[in-house]
């Protein structure tokens, strides 16, 4: 809600600064511009104020004081989703967690961790690292993306094939609802069946509900000298032979994939091409090799499938060094359009409607879109795909995002009938919205929002994410 009486909104502001350090509420124009957008770019920040509290309780008297004021309250993590989850564009307070970034408490016989909203993902991974465990969500953001918000939008990533998503991690939350209650939910339990499990419901919550504070959550062994393949592949088809056949010989740690429109974008910041020949699409598959064990069982599937024409060429890592480079032809894509300002789609469906739904969706963009530089790239091997739509130089953003709206209604038609959802991993937020209906019926949105009156009867708690 936009407060348009200044000095109604400064009271109010004052009021904060009573139980938050007043240097930490701040209304600067540079700090609602950092603090007031995610990646998404297509929103302009307009919160009223931004508060970075340090403690538990000073939350909790926070969200207490904006029921009382009746003010908006947009949680803030890492921003790095790309959904518009975390902007605050309609006089929100941005509720900042990166002070609260503490690594609280670990149990070896546990193998878990507890630690505050605002630590830092790669954080968390070292952590784990230098006590030879793992933690194993990981993605490309991993160095400013913070666990709250990884929670909030069940931050999925390249391991999912074998690690599952964030909600297969949490054992416990710690949470300040809407109503300005503090839940402990689960307490890092393994088994507890004593009814309603509501930390499922702030899993992927997107803030709505209320505010994450602190999360448990469950370590692992790391992985044994993990290798790297990248394949270069002539069709979809082949692409899910290779899926299949490598799937069921080797434990896979990550199966991806991108094309060829996707690589030369990375190709231009300066990385090597895998090898010489160009092919329409690329595997870039990951599995453990402790002192070379599967090194013979991946070359005779890697010569079966050169037999049956499903690649065309491909490398395997040799070095640790030489694996990192591989991964960012895959992990560097991203960042690497940012600047053509894509309209992105991050779309699930189960693996073997992938296909069907894949030479759907090309050619009716080749048909309806003839001028637009598409790319598709993503998490293949749990059937989530990226298609990023780049904006042509001579198109203003405001036609652009019209144009693509029109490209979501015919996708999401195609997606619907193939049973798929409109966000694999990276939340609703702003930018997903109008679609949620594609993925949810109206009955089941029903239910959504009661859930949210019950933990956020005032509606405070980032209004206008997800559904109105
Ligand atoms: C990835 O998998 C991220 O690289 C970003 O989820 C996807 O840029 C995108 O659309
Ligand atoms: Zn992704």
């Amino acid at each position: 809600m936009t407060l348009h009486d200044p000095n109604a909104s400064a009271a109010l502001l004052d009021g904060i600064r009573a139980f938050i350090n007043p240097a930490h509420v701040r209304t600067d124009a540079d700090s609602g511009l950092h603090y007031g957008r995610d990646w998404t770019r297509m929103y302009t920040p307009n919160p009223l104020a931004v508060v970075l509290p340090e403690t538990l309780d000073q939350v909790q008297q926070l969200v207490r004081y904006a029921n009382e004021h009746r003010l908006a309250l947009a949680p803030s993590g890492g921003r790095t989703g790309l959904s518009g989850g975390a902007v605050a564009c309609q006089g929100e307070i941005v509720v900042s967690m990166e002070r609260m970034n503490r690594i609280l408490d670990f149990d070896p016989t546990d193998r878990s961790v507890t630690c505050e909203a605002g630590v830092v993902t790669e954080v968390l991974q070292n952590f784990a690292c230098d006590r030879g465990l793992y933690y194993p969500v990981d993605f490309a953001s991993r160095g400013s993306s913070q666990i709250g918000g990884n929670v909030a939008t069940n931050a999925g990533g390249i391991k999912v094939i074998r690690y599952g998503l964030t909600r297969d991690w949490v054992t416990g939350l710690k949470v300040v609802t809407g109503r300005g209650d503090v839940l402990e939910l689960n307490r890092g339990l393994i088994k507890n069946a004593s009814g309603y499990d509501l930390r499922h419901l702030f899993i992927g919550s997107e803030g709505t509900l209320g505010i994450i504070v602190e999360a448990t959550l469950s370590l692992t062994r790391p992985l044994r000298e993990p290798v790297i393949m990248v394949l270069g592949v002539p069709d979809l088809d082949s692409l899910m032979s290779l899926y299949h056949i490598f799937r069921n010989k080797l434990e896979l740690s990550a199966f991806e994939f991108f094309s060829e429109l996707a690589l030369r974008h990375v190709l231009a910041k300066g990385l090597q091409r895998p090898f010489e020949a160009g092919t329409p699409y690329y595997a870039l598959i990951e599995f453990e090799n402790p002192d070379g064990i599967h090194t013979d069982t991946a070359l005779t599937l890697f010569e079966h499938c050169a037999d049956q024409g499903w690649l065309e060429d491909g490398v395997i890592s040799q070095s640790q060094a030489q694996a990192q480079e591989l991964w960012r032809l895959r992990e560097d894509i991203s960042e690497s359009i940012a600047p053509y300002q894509p309209y992105k789609n991050d779309i699930a469906l189960r693996i073997s409607k992938v296909p069907a739904f894949m030479s759907e969706a090309e050619a009716l963009l080749q048909r309806e879109y003839p001028d637009f530089e598409v790319l598709w790239y993503g998490h293949i091997g749990d059937g989530n795909l990226h298609i990023n739509i780049l904006k042509p130089a001579d198109l203003d953003t405001a036609a652009f995002a019209e144009k693509c709206g029109t490209v979501s209604e015919h996708l999401f038609t195609v997606l619907q009938r193939h049973g798929g959802s409109i966000s694999a991993e990276h939340g609703v937020g702003l930018l997903k919205k109008p679609y949620l209906h594609y993925t949810r019926d109206e009955v089941e949105i029903s239910y959504l929002r009661a859930i949210k009156q019950a933990f956020d009867p005032n509606g405070i708690m980032n209004p206008g994410k997800i559904f109105d």
